[in-house]
């Protein structure tokens, strides 16, 4: 077999190693179909009329590399389509490059997280597709941020193919976390490694709602750090650097993609949303941590710059240690629930301490995304607090590992400070929520959370739907009877958005 890797290919396993990451719950699950009617223990609201979609990483085949983190795992979709009350399921992979090669080849050819110098052949594309699905322009975009997007079929799942935006992608990569405005409907996204592995460049980029490029700016990184997610208001964006550092002679050597660096600091690069040239890019710095998923920016009437996130002094990415192997217990991970005030046309670069806005361990937070890029007045996360009550003697044995575990959700109204906790149960985790509005014209918060929660006694995934108005119980629980492998994100499409087109 040509291609990059140094040394003689393993024979391939038929079996999965002996590792957290392969076992119990997150056993690969590698299951493709359709369920229809799905059992329903509760009602299920009438209003949610539209899909569910959802993205986990799930390997077709057993790894050739040692350790093979969860992030490696092939892209797998899942799609739960409500409507009148009834939910079908279906599930399908991205037929990747890597994906289909390795259908051929009938093992793993694809070696390392993110190290193309460790494959046993080389790709065009490698990326696994596995972090994000996103709907945009009448196709799904399936993402993982170290390539451009695989679009997929709304109704189908079936891989269209790789989406360069018909050429017109200046970027070698796609963030797994666009965002769409409100009101323009413009997607605005990025890469970064933009020109390629271990590179410093951040392609910026803007892209109208039938799919032109308006804005594109090139900005330069003071480090080759992780940028994950990131935030837009009217006027800024913001781009928040994870301490992972990525060395390309590491890479070549056949090392890990990141490396946790304790000594830089988190970078917030703050860049005019229109009209910018790359020059304009401040990079701001706030002491070495890990900034979590974006909940949401906005601006305030004096200009400044509000930013919510979840923050962490440790190394979220447990499994990526630093340069002497160091790396937290995964129990001591707790991320507080952060607001930075920015200003942006401010010369000292070291930002203000952020304030605490809730202190219980938290992340996935999502807000109602119409008020996206303006002031949020609610959001909703994850959260874990072991004072629930959760049994963790029932779980611990079943719960294979390799991934943060939250095992309630919470709700957060930001003007009173009120904090609201839904909690699935005493054998339950839950993944990222995603909220559906009661309806078109109802106010900001008020409407559903749909969660999938991994069920630990009976082994299987089961969605929760809990109305923002009742935090107490579920309105309906969907029993899946399969188990779904802990996932990324997912996003709700509204049968309203499919029948606009
Ligand atoms: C994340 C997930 C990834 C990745 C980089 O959640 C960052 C963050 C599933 O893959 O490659
Ligand atoms: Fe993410």
């Amino acid at each position: 077999m040509a291609g990059h890797f140094r040394g003689t290919l393993p024979p391939a396993s038929k079996s999965f190693p002996s590792l957290p990451q392969f076992s119990g719950f997150m056993k690969p699950c590698r299951f493709e179909g359709e369920v229809h009617h799905l059992e329903v223990r509760g009602t299920i609201p009438p209003e949610l009329d539209g899909t569910f979609y959802r993205v986990m990483p799930d390997p077709q085949f057993p790894p050739f590399v040692d350790n093979d983190p969860w992030f490696n795992g092939d892209g797998s979709i899942s799609a739960f389509r409500f409507h009148n009350g009834n939910v079908n399921f279906q599930q399908k992979y991205v037929r990747t490059e890597k994906f289909i090669r390795e259908r051929e080849a009938q093992r793993a050819l694809g070696g390392k997280y993110r190290n193309k110098y460790t494959d046993a052949v080389e790709f065009k594309i490698r990326t696994t597709a596995n972090t994000n699905i996103f709907y945009f322009n009448k196709v799904l975009l399936a993402i993982k941020e170290d390539a451009p997007p695989y679009a997929l079929d709304p109704v189908t799942l079936e891989t269209i193919g790789l989406c360069d935006f018909d050429g017109q992608l200046p970027s070698l990569t796609f963030t797994a976390h666009p965002k769409v405005d409100p009101i323009t409907k413009e997607l605005v996204a990025f890469g970064y490694e933009a020109r390629g592995d271990g590179t410093p460049d951040v392609c910026y980029y803007t892209i109208s709602p039938d799919g032109k490029f308006t804005e594109v700016v090139w900005i330069v990184a003071p480090v080759v750090g992780l940028i994950h997610d990131f935030a837009v208001t009217e006027n800024w964006v913001l781009f928040p650097i994870i301490p992972q550092i990525c060395d390309i002679d590491r890479l070549k050597q056949g090392g890990e993609h990141w490396q946790w660096d304790p000594k830089v600091p988190v970078y917030l690069g703050v860049l005019p949303r229109r009209g910018a040239k790359g020059s304009d890019v401040k990079w701001f710095r706030a002491p070495n941590a890990f900034p979590g998923h974006s909940t949401n920016a906005y601006e305030t009437p004096d200009g400044k710059v509000i930013f919510d996130l979840p923050l962490t002094d440790k190394n979220v990415f447990f499994w990526w240690p630093d340069a002497e192997g160091n790396a937290p217990d995964p129990e001591s991970i707790k991320a507080e629930y952060v607001r930075f005030t920015i200003d942006p046309k401010a010369t000292d670069l070291e930002l203000p301490t952020p304030e605490v806005i809730l202190q219980s361990d938290m992340e996935f937070p999502r807000i109602d995304d119409r008020v996206a890029m303006t002031r949020h007045r609610h959001s909703f996360f994850d959260m874990m607090d072991p004072k629930l009550g959760t049994d963790f003697g029932v779980i611990a044995p079943v719960l294979g590992g390799g991934h943060p575990l939250y095992n309630s959700l919470g709700h957060l109204d930001h003007e009173t400070g009120k904090l609201e906790v839904y909690f699935p149960g005493p054998t339950h985790m839950v993944q990222e929520p995603v909220f559906v509005p009661r309806s078109t014209d109802a106010p900001e918060g008020d409407g559903f959370l749909v969660v999938l929660v991994s069920n630990y006694a009976t082994m299987s995934s089961e969605l929760h739907i809990v109305d923002t108005q009742d935090f107490s119980s579920a309105k309906a629980i969907v029993l899946l009877n399969l188990r779904l492998r802990a996932g990324l994100h997912g996003n709700w499409v509204d049968a309203k958005e499919f029948a606009a087109e």
